[in-house]
């Protein structure tokens, strides 16, 4: 970034909660996209912070989302907690169903939360330490809209469908990733339209089917899958698992029921979790031991593990106190002021 504004962080959530809350949000929902908001700017995670206020505006503004949905949780004695968002913002409904899910984890050994009837905008990497700080493995998923094309074909089914794990380690920060299944996140290549850069190669296809570095024309045409067939078949496996097997909509549906407008696609979400103390027979002190030669021995080659750039962020902007953004997105997040 050439032109850089600095936000103390004190300023980050009340500037998003302003800007939700004058869009029609209510304060719980506004509070819930905020704090949201706050962990990904922390990170340094610029597509999915402060710069997906726009998509949350944009959603309100298209008319469909209920901006005072109040989230309905059943099923709460079960491994499978439903957590019903009521056609609000999916974070209010995460957050009612997480303490359960931890709480059925520890009692079965596994559990998962489908959130139904939810718009989505967001990063799951929050959600899924939000369980390894709570010392699970946890898995997480969601469709999007039909952006993307499968390999070897030319029109978007698919969406970005992001998939996000994350395993706790004693003393350390977890180990987590969290990428869309589509060469880059949609969010990505906003950004770089607005930087007036070309996309590099691989990551879209135009309309006509041609591969383009035009965030316009890939916008307007296809995205790619990552890694060819194997992200094609992933991507396709995050739809059913957080689609049809939870009783909600695909990324075609969801771009159907959009009906043009912008904003977030509405659908479901699949949160898995995994109890380490129960799979592992009671070993437990056995097993981080394997996992950490694992991590140590990747390090040891001069790779890095995933999240390593944002918890090294995290760490920067937290002593420093304040985040740096681009002053153009700054002057538009300003501007969406009421
Ligand atoms: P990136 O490609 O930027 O990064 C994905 C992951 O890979 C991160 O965990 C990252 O860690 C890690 N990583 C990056 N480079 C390396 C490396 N050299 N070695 C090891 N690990 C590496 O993610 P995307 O752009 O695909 O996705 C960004 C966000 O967009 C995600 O949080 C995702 O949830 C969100 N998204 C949300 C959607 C939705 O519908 N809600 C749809 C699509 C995406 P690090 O952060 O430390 O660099
Ligand atoms: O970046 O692909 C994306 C995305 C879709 C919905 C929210 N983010």
């Amino acid at each position: 970034m050439n032109n850089v504004v600095k936000i103390p962080l004190n300023e980050i959530h009340p500037l998003a909660c302003d800007v939700l809350v004058g869009a029609g949000y209510d304060a719980a929902h506004a509070n819930a996209i905020a704090k949201m908001l706050y962990t990904c700017q922390l990170d340094d995670c610029q597509s999915h912070g402060l710069f997906r206020l726009f998509m949350c505006i944009q959603t309100i503004q298209a008319g469909k989302i209920d901006g005072a949905a109040v989230p309905n949780i059943t099923q709460t004695g079960k491994a499978i907690i439903k957590a019903d968002a009521q056609g609000g913002m999916s974070l209010l409904a995460m957050e009612a169903a997480i303490p359960q899910l931890i709480e059925k984890t520890r009692e079965f050994g596994i559990a998962a939360v489908a959130i139904n009837r939810c718009f989505h905008f967001s990063a799951l990497w929050p959600e899924v330490e939000r369980l390894s700080d709570a010392g699970l493995a946890a898995m997480a998923m969601v469709p999007s809209h039909s952006w993307v094309a499968p390999a070897g074909g030319t029109r978007g089914t698919l969406g970005t469908n992001p998939l996000a794990f994350s395993w706790p380690r004693k003393d350390k920060t977890p180990f987590t990733f969290d990428f869309a299944t589509s060469a880059f996140a949609r969010g990505e290549i906003e950004l770089y339209k607005r930087a007036g850069k070309p996309l590099p190669d691989g990551v879209a296809v135009d309309k006509d089917g041609n591969p383009t570095n035009d965030p316009d024309a890939a916008m307007a045409g296809a995205m790619l899958t990552f890694g060819g067939y194997k992200g094609s078949a992933l991507s396709i496996m995050i739809e059913l698992m957080a689609g049809p097997l939870i009783d909600d909509m695909t990324s075609l549906d969801s771009m159907e029921f959009a009906e043009g407008q912008g904003g977030a696609p509405y659908h479901g979400e699949i949160i898995l979790a995994f109890d380490p103390a129960q799979f592992s027979g009671g070993k437990l002190a056995e097993n981080d031991a394997r996992a950490e030669r694992l991590f140590a021995d990747i390090i040891d080659q001069g790779a890095r593990l995933p999240s390593q750039r944002r918890f090294e962020a995290r760490a920067c902007n937290l002593e420093r106190g304040y985040v740096e953004v681009s002053a153009d997105l700054y002057n538009d997040l300003r501007a969406l002021l009421p």
